[in-house]
């Protein structure tokens, strides 16, 4: 189906004059890859609602869309960059920070965000994440946190609650979940933010400020999973999922991410938990080199470029 048309059924054609029915245009639209609809994800999944803040945020953002790329790794999250109409590179599993820093240091103009999920970021690619973050390479990451490896049958993740049901978990998990907002801090991400998928303007501004934040951004998204993790843990659908965020969080800017934690009892904390100024990866490298080498050394890239 073309989707920009409106389906109307042969009852409905016969009570509504249709040649006044203006065909709804997706707002977005422009920023997907429309030959490559319709998507793969499950109905109530939350990463449509990310992608579409997502959308949101670059088309408000005045940025030349020529110069953003997105970098996913695998994963259901991770199919993020095959529908985004941009330069976007699908990489293998775990390496889309390795793969997104090579693109940011060969071409320090370009805007590069990393889509990928918890699985993706924080198990097999978790030593990647440090050392961006340790490194304040600029570039953001959105990180859609289901607490599941959602594409691979729902295995318990780095972000799977204590006690949750997982294909290997069968009996609750017992491995104690990582406090992702608390690890980018302590690495040295210089913004850091966790929202969820209802919280969809707030969503939208925070992308745009990890965006145009200079240094290492890191945004948790909390994110329903109805196929793989509600339904195993019978936990309603992505709507009772939502229902849930909305009820059960509680705003709080600047708060300390060793607080932050996710629980079964304590209330969803959200906010934008650290925004701080440090140099970034090529700043260091540039104000470093300039004072061991001097005039031998030109500056390349970041903030101390001379021409
Ligand atoms: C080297 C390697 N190991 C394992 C896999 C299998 N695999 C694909 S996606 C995935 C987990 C994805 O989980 P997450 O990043 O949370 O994404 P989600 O599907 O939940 O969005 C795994 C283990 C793989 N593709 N490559
Ligand atoms: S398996 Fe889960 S994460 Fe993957 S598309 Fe379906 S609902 Fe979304
Ligand atoms: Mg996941």
């Amino acid at each position: 189906m073309n989707p920009t048309e409106i389906m109307v059924s042969d009852a409905d054609e016969k009570d509504v004059d249709t040649s006044r029915v203006a065909p709804i245009e997706n707002p977005v639209l422009s920023m997907l890859r429309q030959d490559r609809l319709p998507h793969i994800w499950c109905p109530g999944c939350g990463i449509g609602t990310v992608v579409n803040c997502f959308s949101r945020a670059l088309m408000s953002s005045g940025h030349d869309m020529n110069n953003v790329a997105v970098v996913s790794g695998i994963g259901c999250t991770g199919r993020v960059a095959g529908y985004m109409n941009l330069d976007s590179f699908h990489t293998t599993h775990g390496r889309s920070i390795p793969f997104a820093t090579g693109l940011r240091l060969a071409n320090p103009g370009l805007k590069v965000v990393v889509f990928s999920g918890d699985g993706d970021l924080f198990a097999i690619g978790g030593n990647h994440f440090l050392h961006a973050a340790r490194r304040n390479l600029d570039m953001l990451i959105v990180c859609v946190n289901n607490f599941t490896y959602g594409m691979t049958g729902g295995q318990v993740a780095p972000t799977t609650p204590l006690k949750s049901t997982q294909s290997t978990m069968p009996f609750g998990n017992f491995e104690p979940p990582m406090n992702l907002p608390f690890v980018a801090d302590a690495a040295g991400a210089s913004y850091v933010a966790r929202w969820t998928v209802f919280h969809i303007r707030q969503l939208v501004r925070a992308m745009k400020e990890g965006m145009e934040h200079k240094g290492f951004s890191f945004i948790e998204i909390m994110s329903p999973c109805p196929t793989l993790y509600l339904r195993r843990n019978k936990l309603g659908d992505g709507v009772d999922q939502v229902r849930y965020f909305k009820e059960h969080s509680v705003l709080k800017n600047g708060a300390n991410t060793q607080d932050v934690a996710i629980t079964a009892t304590d209330p969803i904390v959200v906010g934008t938990f650290v925004e701080r100024e440090r140099p970034t990866w090529l700043d260091s490298r540039n104000a470093q080199l300039t004072a061991t080498l001097g005039d031998r050394f030109v500056p390349y890239g970041g903030q101390n470029v001379q021409k």
